[in-house]
């Protein structure tokens, strides 16, 4: 399982040497990667930030769907923290959701389709303009996947990917 594991961190950085040209993609850092793995929760740690203050709108409009992970940036460029909320949809799907605030105004975005197995979430200021990237990968068995998305004109967009529909 181990190796499995390692092939597919393997295949993801290669995505990345392949699509930026970088190493350090997947490269852990203190609030970069966040690691869910409903197989494996014994041994990597999903994070799901409760006390952000915009959970309570996840709560509020998806309280009875099972959080996996969140991540936590400013996707609209405003000065404010938002919230990113991968959470299980059904026993066989993920979903992902961005929460943010403007003018006093909570918005969510459409859920979108999210990796069953390995889900990360990534920042990465890709065009090196605001707002920042969001990169999403994960995997189902040994396919992998990864989506972009930024945060544009009050949409939550996927820029890009690959993959996506054969790990979510
Ligand atoms: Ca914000
Ligand atoms: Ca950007």
């Amino acid at each position: 399982m181990l190796r499995k594991k390692i092939l597919v961190l393997v295949l993801l950085g290669l995505l990345g040497i392949t699509v930026w040209g970088v190493k350090d993609l997947f490269v852990a850092s203190p609030d970069g990667i966040l690691v869910a793995d409903k197989n494996k929760s014994s041994d990597l740690k999903p994070y799901v930030a409760t006390d952000h203050p915009l959970y309570k709108c996840f709560l509020a409009e998806y309280g009875d769907k099972k959080p996996l992970l969140t991540g936590v940036n400013d996707i609209n460029n405003d000065g404010w923290e938002d919230l990113i909320v991968i959470y299980q949809d059904t026993s066989a799907t993920n979903k992902m959701i961005a929460i943010w605030e403007e003018d006093g105004i909570v918005s969510i975005s459409e859920p979108a389709p999210a990796p069953i197995e390995n889900c990360r979430l990534e920042w990465r200021n890709i065009d090196d303009k605001d707002p920042i990237e969001l990169i999403i990968s994960g995997s189902k068995g040994v396919n992998v996947g990864y989506a972009i998305y930024r945060w544009e004109k009050g949409y939550f967009v996927n820029l890009f990917g690959t993959g996506m529909e054969d790990c979510c």
